[in-house]
């Protein structure tokens, strides 16, 4: 005899539950194990994904690839620059960037790889293992964050060493600040009239905020100053 439709239904009914619940299990015990089977932490998670950012092969030679490399301190302004440049409009919060952050532009028949590296103490060690495929290197630094002008400077110049030709882009950023210290006070502040005169060097003011999408101090400046810059090289 079957058995009553409402026992039918209550049987798919708890058959559906089972499997679901044993996806979820099974889904949470893949994350649980990712990050503590073999040992590893999350600091080694993340080191094996910047390996292999680097490692990737650029695309092929139908379209130039240029690799932007953008650093700077934490808090700088790198994420909200790259945000603004790749969709041209500001973010109200971000969050900081722990690892990397990558994005790709198609402009005037560059392809370019906008690559973050997050700025905390921790990271900064790793900045160096960057610079060899790069093209260019933007270097944020926030204009009013005096009490570490003299860290970003030490950071800044560590980098250009290792790079003697590697042309530098500085962005003097959250120029919508009152007391933010203007263009020709960074370059005393961040002696880049110490740096080597065979490297092009740039220093833009600029401001990762809706209002001044339509001023001088507009990131988009610094997307054609980078096809610009790119497209000689
Ligand atoms: N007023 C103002 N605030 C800005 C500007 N650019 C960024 N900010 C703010 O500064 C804070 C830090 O910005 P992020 O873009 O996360 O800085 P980051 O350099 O990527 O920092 P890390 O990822 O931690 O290395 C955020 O609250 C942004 O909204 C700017 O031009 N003007
Ligand atoms: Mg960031």
């Amino acid at each position: 005899m079957a058995p009553p439709r409402a026992l039918r239904d209550l049987t798919l009914t708890l058959v559906a539950a089972v499997a679901a619940l044993g996806s979820l299990l099974f889904i949470a015990w893949k994350i649980y194990f990712r990050g503590t089977g073999t040992g590893t932490d999350w600091s080694g998670w993340w080191e094996r994904e910047l390996q292999e950012l680097r490692e990737r092969e650029p695309p092929g030679d139908t379209v130039p690839w240029r690799q932007v490399l953008v650093l700077g301190l934490d808090g700088a302004g790198k994420s909200s620059i790259l945000h603004y440049i790749c969709s041209q409009t500001a973010r109200k919060s971000i969050a900081p960037t722990y690892g990397f952050n990558s994005a790709q532009l198609c402009v005037e028949g560059l392809e370019l790889d906008l690559l973050e590296v997050g700025g905390s103490q921790n990271m900064r060690a790793y900045w160096q293992h960057y610079l060899s495929q790069a093209h260019v290197l933007v270097f944020v630094v926030d204009s009013v964050d005096r009490a570490r002008l003299l860290t970003a400077r030490q950071e800044l110049h560590a980098l250009l060493d290792a790079e003697p030709q590697l042309p530098l882009v500085v962005l003097a950023n959250k120029q919508d600040k009152s007391n933010a210290l203007s263009t020709a006070e960074l370059w005393e502040e961040l002696a880049l009239h110490t740096l080597s005169g065979h490297r092009e060097i740039f220093l833009l003011p600029t401001s990762a905020t809706w209002a001044s999408l339509s001023t001088t101090n507009s990131v988009l400046h610094v997307k054609n100053l980078l096809v610009t810059l790119l497209s000689q090289s």
